[in-house]
């Protein structure tokens, strides 16, 4: 199999992002097994239409239960809201097919667990879209850590900040309604720290946390309105059933504190997603508006020029960037994807699960429902009690 046949279910946010991934990753991957967008699907036949046409996908369909089943479709692409997350990769890996689904992988911990259950006995091919760990100064920070260069680590600081939900007329959207999206900052934002971390430090012992909701009641939205809605204050209001802010500590298995904030409520911040670790040997920085750059601090650097130095993370020496640009030209959060897309590709074409997989999705759901338990009870929770 050469070309991978995609199913494709959501074309908004996350569907043209996987979209343009699905199209570059070709052009500047050509040895790569090759992503063939054949079948996008969704519900409303007239706003699919558009995005079939405007995207470059060869055909549309509304039923996801039809296209689960098709000869001619090898995987299956799950961009729709977290509820319908779980029946559809279920489906879809009893039908053989691979499935790779956006985050967090489903509404809670028990049907994450069936998801990885349901794919590891088809025996399919499971990917979960934590994009940001493809951003090529992510993968120098990893390689720093992995090979010892920042020594014993002490610290993992991240937060992810953004700001859009503030206006109390902004209206009640699926991405503030627990049934739809299983929490609200929390998983949305926070589950993303969470897979760094682990990825780049390794895995929770316990956690204790906190969480708000500032606005607790909000207009009606028109139907599936996304992250640029507009609030009707002549709508009746309805309950915010979700988190604005989730706040919380962690001790790592290596030895390693943490510390996560999660938030739609920090003024002025579109899409802080940052982290620093700090480490016997040396400290790294990175934030996602600057994702090019990797701020490095070594101890070992000569007394009198100590301090963090900015690394430009756009040599050949840096992870994908030579298929890019020459050196110093920059990449964005769409080349995330595609780094996404191209890892997919290379797991399929090596026969082996991707990383990040469904495994890694419970894991992040494991920590994210450990951080609940610890806030509704007040208390910390070792991971391992989710584990028994
Ligand atoms: C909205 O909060 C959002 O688009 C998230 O859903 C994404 O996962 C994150 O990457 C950026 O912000």
């Amino acid at each position: 199999m050469n070309n991978v046949r995609i199913g494709m279910i959501g074309y908004k946010f996350m569907g043209k992002a996987h979209s343009n991934a699905y199209r570059a990753t070709p052009m500047f991957f050509p040895d790569a097994w090759k992503p063939e967008m054949k079948v996008i699907c969704g519900r409303d036949a007239a706003l699919l239409e558009q995005a079939r046409a405007q995207f470059g996908w060869e055909e549309a369909v509304t039923d996801w239960r039809e296209l689960v089943q098709r000869d001619d479709v090898d995987l299956i692409d799950i961009n729709a809201p977290s509820n319908v997350h779980k029946a559809i990769a279920i489906a879809a890996a009893e039908a053989g097919k691979h499935v790779f689904c956006e985050k967090p992988l489903a509404l809670t911990l028990a049907d994450a667990k069936e998801m990885l259950t349901a794919a590891e006995q088809a025996g399919v091919k499971h990917m979960i879209g934590f994009n940001y760990r493809f951003a090529p100064a992510v993968q120098l920070a990893r390689k720093l850590i992995q090979q010892g260069r920042l020594g014993r680590i002490h610290h993992f600081r991240a937060v992810f900040l953004q700001d859009w939900i503030m206006d109390p007329s902004f209206p009640l959207v699926w991405r503030l309604d627990k049934e739809v999206a299983g929490s609200g900052s929390h998983g949305d934002l926070g589950a993303h720290l969470i897979d760094m971390a682990r990825y780049l430090v390794g895995e929770f012992r316990e956690v204790v946390g906190m969480s708000e909701t500032f606005v607790k009641q909000r207009p009606a939205a028109a139907a599936m309105t996304g992250l640029s809605a507009k609030g009707d204050v002549a709508s009746e209001l309805g309950e915010v059933t979700v988190d604005d802010a989730t706040l919380f500590m962690a001790r790592f298995a290596c030895g390693a504190l943490g510390s996560f904030e999660a938030t739609r409520f920090a003024g002025g911040h579109r899409c802080t997603n940052a982290f620093e670790v700090n480490g016997s040997k040396g400290s790294i920085k990175f934030d996602f508006e600057r994702m090019n750059e990797l701020q490095v601090f070594f101890t070992d650097d000569a007394e009198d020029v100590q301090g963090f130095r900015r690394v430009l993370a756009t040599d050949p020496a840096h992870a994908y960037m030579d298929a890019w640009w020459p050196p110093g030209h920059t990449i964005g959060y769409e080349h995330t994807f595609t780094h996404e897309v191209l890892e997919l590709m290379k797991a399929l074409e090596e026969n082996r699960q991707p990383s990040p997989s469904f495994a890694d999705g419970v894991k992040c759901q494991e920590v994210l429902e450990a951080v609940e338990r610890s806030v509704s009870e007040r208390r910390w929770v070792a991971l391992q009690e989710l584990q028994d």
